[in-house]
């Protein structure tokens, strides 16, 4: 073995017929077309293993120079999440009445949000992603990271897709700036908020905005159009 091919394992992969690829494809597109960002969240238990399991699905994501510069915390603790609400209410308050300007506000009245966030309490689970800006070695040195944001954005994405496919609703909320939460979880300084999820089963009168996807026609283009 030369060294270029040591630390290389054989890559575990079985090829599907072609028919049941596209049969797969269609399922999950079928799967994913039926997902919504929920903002109404029962306070139903839901099992936990679910949580640690979209979690670990996650954290398959590939990362720049595989740092895997995330970090998730889970709270389900009423009193962390109460302190977590009342937290983002106070900054959300400030954005709506204050800080977000006239065309982000026109922009969110579609979905109808406003700064009350009662998913916070009500959500058996909260699960707050952090992006590792860089890592600390073992002798306390800073190491850099790369594609951060990409790589925690990616590791999110599997994250809601995980928790889609298992039957539990979620939302990608940001209530900025995010800074209390690196307080209230007790987040080391390398450590970002990059996005909250309140995790559960939709309220049985959850309602969404009725929004329409863009057309594949809008989202994809076939090599450049001089060349149709
Ligand atoms: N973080 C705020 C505002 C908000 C911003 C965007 I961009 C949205 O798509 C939705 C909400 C909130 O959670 O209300």
């Amino acid at each position: 073995m030369t060294e270029r091919e040591s630390g290389f394992i054989p890559l575990e992969f079985s090829r599907l017929g072609e028919e049941e690829m596209v049969s797969r494809a269609r399922e999950f597109c079928a799967l994913m077309q039926r997902r919504r960002s929920v903002r109404f969240i029962s306070s139903e238990p839901i099992p936990r293993e679910c949580v640690e399991l979209a979690v670990r699905t996650a954290a398959t994501a590939p990362s720049g120079a595989h740092r895997q510069p995330w970090r998730f915390v889970i709270v389900d603790d009423p009193d962390l999440k109460r302190e977590i609400r009342e937290a983002a209410e106070t900054e959300e308050r400030e954005n709506y009445e204050h800080r977000f300007p006239p065309d982000w506000l026109e922009a969110l009245s579609a979905l109808g949000t406003d700064w009350n966030k009662e998913f916070l309490e009500h959500a058996p689970y909260l699960v707050i992603v952090f992006k590792q800006s860089y890592g600390v070695d073992s002798d306390g040195e800073k190491v850099n990271n790369y594609y951060v944001n990409e790589s925690v954005g990616i590791a999110c994405g599997l994250f809601i897709a995980a928790l889609h496919n298992m039957g539990l609703a979620t939302l990608t909320h940001t209530p900025s700036p995010m800074g209390f939460l690196s307080r209230l979880l007790g987040r080391p300084a390398n450590e970002k908020p990059y996005i909250l999820f309140p995790i559960g089963y939709p309220a049985a009168d959850a309602t969404v905005p009725d929004l329409k996807r863009k057309s594949m026609e809008e989202v994809v283009q076939w090599n450049v159009p001089a060349h149709e």
